[in-house]
């Protein structure tokens, strides 16, 4: 007997994707996990790129393994990072690959946009923070590279718009995912024409956006073959922040939002955009939410600086050809600390308590510096920040782990100030979402440095905020004031005070 009134959630981050049933019983919102996989770069003609292919065959998978698990989802809602795109030719085949975000191409994208519109305009216009992977600059990468993939696409669609498209064959781009784009104006909602003529993005890539909430369509039959039942695709918000931020269990108001993943997302929701030369000056950004709401947060390095390490230390490079990492110090690592077998991160949170007991003093590095954003080698990269800085350059992991956590969670407090002074009041807890809140080490220096409790949970925040709006779409809510409440109903909520 296979469970109907239940939901999938897709949710597929940088470094790893899973699928998640939900449903409410007794008022309260149930999930389980059926499928769980790793996400991670490849190389390819010379780019870091994504494996569509792998994650769409996990996808399929994960869909079929709900059928094992008896359940037979009304629907399926998809949510993956922010930014990343393909584009389709008049046959709906791919032209070029996936790029990945973090590929070396958009370097120098800055000044070929600086000459072409001012970034302060630019920020008035789409409200969108400056990071060097934004779809727009991305755009310049491949005009400059790859002009004869624009000219034959036909279609521009995102990652998890891509995916919904291969189940369904129905096209669609969803608006929270399509703000990251740095393409569509704060205000309207709606592709910035100005932006896309001045900066000769081609216009007819781009169909108007969809909201959160929509139904794609059904699968195509030779997916529900597959997968064991019929089933539709539900438009979540399709930018995993947005589903993260909808989930937010909000204790002790006024509070900050953190989704804490690959990425740190730190922030606020607003009601309308704040596109301010102060918000400019400390580069917030205004995304696009659920229901006319904006994310006005940051992004902060995050857990993507301790993943890097973690694979490192498991002889893991990151990327497969051309640019392996430079062994040298990272093999005295593994022999000071004897690391024979697999390194988990229970193992780098307790180096880190272990050198923090000893009363290490953490050296400090700039995680929002673009050196970390794709090093050869996080570790040897740490290490030079340190060199350069003039600190004491970690000598064991302990010392290594201690000075991410530190350096994260300094990152958080000013971005809680900066926040602060940008709204005229402080702020009385940050609520925690996402794989990255079951750090404890992170979680207590983050309460501790910022200066007020953390609640850390729901962990699978992403993916409950992707069921909310699939069921808000089938009506088992009336409106996110209510599945708000059913989450924070639902789900334990860990207080940790500072
Ligand atoms: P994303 O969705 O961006 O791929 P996740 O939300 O899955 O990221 O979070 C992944 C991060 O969560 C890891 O990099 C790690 O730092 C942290 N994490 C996951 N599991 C644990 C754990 N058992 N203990 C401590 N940290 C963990
Ligand atoms: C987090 C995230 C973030 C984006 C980044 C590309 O997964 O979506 O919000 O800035 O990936």
């Amino acid at each position: 007997d296979l469970r109907r009134d239940c939901y999938a959630a897709v949710d597929i981050g940088a470094s790893s994707g899973r699928v998640v049933v939900g449903f409410v019983e007794d008022g309260r919102i149930h999930l389980e996990e059926v499928h769980r996989f790793d996400n991670r770069q490849v190389r390819r003609g010379g780019h870091d790129c994504w494996d569509i292919d792998l994650l769409y065959g996990e996808l399929v998978r994960g869909l079929a393994l709900c059928k094992e698990a008896g359940f037979a989802p009304k629907s399926v809602g998809i949510d993956t990072w922010g930014v990343d795109f393909v584009l389709l030719d008049a046959d709906d085949n791919l032209v070029g690959d996936a790029v990945a975000y973090r590929d070396e191409r958009t370097q120098g994208m800055f000044e070929v946009a600086d000459a072409i519109m001012s970034p302060e305009e630019l920020y008035r216009r789409t409200g969108i923070q400056r990071q060097p992977f934004n779809t727009i600059y991305q755009f310049l990468a491949l005009q400059r590279e790859n002009p004869e993939q624009l000219e034959a696409a036909e279609t521009f669609l995102m990652i998890p718009d891509y995916l919904g498209f291969l189940l369904t064959g129905e096209k669609a781009l969803e608006y929270t995912n399509a703000s990251t784009t740095g393409l569509l104006n704060a205000e309207t909602g709606a592709w910035d024409e100005t932006v896309l003529a001045r900066f000769n993005i081609p216009r007819r890539l781009f169909r108007n956006v969809t909201m959160a909430g929509a139904c794609l369509g059904p699968v195509k039959p030779s997916i529900a073959e597959k997968i064991g039942y019929d089933t539709c695709v539900v438009l979540p918000a399709t930018h995993d922040t947005g589903s993260a931020f909808l989930a937010v269990p909000a204790c002790d108001l006024p509070a900050v939002f953190l989704s804490s993943g690959t990425w740190s997302l730190l922030g606020v929701e607003n009601r309308s955009p704040l596109t301010t030369a102060a918000a400019y000056g400390e580069n917030f950004t205004n995304e696009g939410g659920y229901h006319f709401r904006y994310r006005f947060l940051k992004n902060i390095m995050g857990l993507w600086m301790i993943q890097s390490i973690r694979r490192e230390l498991n002889g893991i490079t990151y990327v497969v050809d051309e640019k392996a990492i430079r062994k040298g110090r990272l093999h005295q690592y593994m022999r000071v600390e004897g690391l024979g077998q697999e390194v988990g991160f229970e193992d780098l949170i307790r180096a880190a308590d272990e050198a923090e007991c000893a009363g290490v003093q953490a050296s400090i590095v700039n995680v929002n510096d673009d050196r970390f954003l794709s090093p050869d080698s996080m570790i040897e990269e740490i290490l030079e920040a340190c060199e350069e800085t003039g600190q004491a350059v970690p000598q064991t992991l302990g010392e290594l782990m201690l000075c991410v956590y530190e350096s994260l969670a300094r990152c958080y407090r000013d971005a809680v100030e900066g926040l602060s002074s940008l709204a005229g009041h402080g702020y009385k807890s940050i609520n925690i979402v996402g794989g990255g809140c079951r750090d404890g080490h992170l979680n207590r220096r983050t309460a501790e440095v910022c200066g007020i409790p953390v609640y850390a949970g729901p962990v699978e925040g992403t993916a409950l905020g992707n069921l909310a709006v699939q069921m808000l779409a089938d009506g088992v809510f009336p409106n996110l004031r209510a599945v708000r409440a059913a989450i924070a109903e639902s789900f334990d909520v860990q207080k940790v005070e500072p």
